[in-house]
């Protein structure tokens, strides 16, 4: 079955007329579809390898948008689901595979580059508003969609499984990454140490908050949360630090020359003027978000470092060393910002005024 097809299941106002692949998204296959009616739609199949719970995704997704839709806290647009001719929230294909559709946020642009400390600002009020939005939203029906999905020292263990088994030889060619990484294990325990010991408060997080996963209307104001799979019980000071990996960065996650890659730190104190606007942390947060982006960086990088010693089973790829070049940016960010950590206390404490 097509893609336009399936887009044909769904409600959609018109006759589908187009469907492209669509975006930059590492995990799901997303498709824009364009009816005769000339209305826009965001059709996706959920990657079945990375949640392995496709209804429960779908659950949560449909709880979390009912509530900010019912919120007024939320401000701007809300992802808004369309239903199937047999009113489901998603289709199964004959193969088994798993099928949305969203409403196209009408005259939306993603950025996957921030072009200005202006647009990083707008992202981080704008996931600073979300997690204040979802403050009241009861975590306990919510699905780990990806169980562990920021527990960094799991994230380790699994880069040692990955060269334990070498499973495709690539182990010779990661010598000076893995041992990065491990030089940092043991720092890789602070924030899930910091939960466990009631000092981080568990909230309902968004944790993938790249800059892409937020839609800008034409005046660059951030109006749409979006990726909402991973919505789940989380640390606010990772939905921080996961935008700072990657909005922060002065070069894209997959640039292959290192000397491009520092962190920006009029970027960072963008994001953090944003992010802290809606309030509502607490001192400890406050105190550990420099570890929250420090901490997104690495784990991240492990992660990629892990997916390309295990062949390129998880992210989308498009060249070959594609993960290696990801990693590297990453760990290439992570020493930038040991150098720079005192400066990066500085600017939250300056924010706090
Ligand atoms: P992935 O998990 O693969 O990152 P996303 O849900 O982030 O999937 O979607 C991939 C891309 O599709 C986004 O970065 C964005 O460009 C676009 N997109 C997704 N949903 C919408 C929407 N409702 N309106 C407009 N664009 C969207
Ligand atoms: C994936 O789905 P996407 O492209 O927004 C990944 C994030 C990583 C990111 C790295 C569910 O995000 O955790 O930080 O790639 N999402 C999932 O770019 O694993
Ligand atoms: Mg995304």
């Amino acid at each position: 079955m097509s893609a336009e097809q399936i887009a044909a299941r769904f409600r959609l106002d018109g006759s589908p007329v187009y469907c492209e692949r669509y975006g930059s998204g590492h995990i799901n296959d997303t498709y824009l579809v364009v009816t005769g009616k000339n209305r826009e739609y965001i059709l996706q199949k959920i990657n079945k390898f990375v949640f392995k719970e496709p209804e429960a995704v779908m659950r949560n997704i449909a709880a979390v948008t009912r509530f900010l839709r019912d919120s007024c806290v939320s401000g701007g647009s809300v992802l808004a689901l369309v239903p199937t001719y047999e009113d489901t929230d998603y289709y199964v294909d004959g193969e088994g595979e798993y099928w949305r559709v969203y409403d196209y946020i009408a005259g939306s642009l993603n950025l996957d580059r921030a072009e200005s400390p202006a647009d990083f600002y707008e992202s981080g009020a704008a996931f600073g508003r979300f997690q204040q939005a979802l403050s009241d939203f009861d975590a306990s029906t919510l699905t780990e969609t990806i169980p562990r999905f920021h527990d960094t020292p799991n994230r380790f263990t699994q880069l040692k499984e990955a060269v334990a088994k070498d499973a495709k030889n690539r182990v010779k060619d990661a010598g000076p990454e893995i041992a990065f990484a491990l030089a940092r294990e043991e720092y890789a325990a602070t924030l899930v140490r910091l939960q466990k010991d009631g000092i981080l408060p568990l909230r309902v997080t968004h944790n993938d908050t790249k800059l892409n996963n937020v839609l800008f209307n034409a005046d660059r104001k951030a109006i749409c949360v979006i990726d909402l799979d991973t919505v789940m019980p989380g640390l606010a000071v990772n939905d921080f630090g996961d935008s700072i990996r990657f909005g922060a960065s002065t070069a894209a996650e997959d640039e292959p020359d290192l000397s491009k890659v520092s962190l920006s730190l009029e970027m960072y104190e963008a994001y953090t003027r944003g992010f802290l606007q809606s309030g509502g942390l607490t001192d400890a947060e406050r105190e550990h978000l420099r570890d929250g982006a420090k901490m997104m960086t690495l784990e991240c990088g492990v992660r990629f470092l892990t997916d390309y010693i295990n062949g390129d089973v998880y992210f989308h790829t498009a060249r070959e060393g594609h993960n290696m070049d990801r990693c590297r940016t990453q760990f290439k960010l992570v020493e930038d910002m040991e150098r720079k950590w005192e400066d990066m206390e500085r600017i939250v404490a300056e924010v706090r005024r």
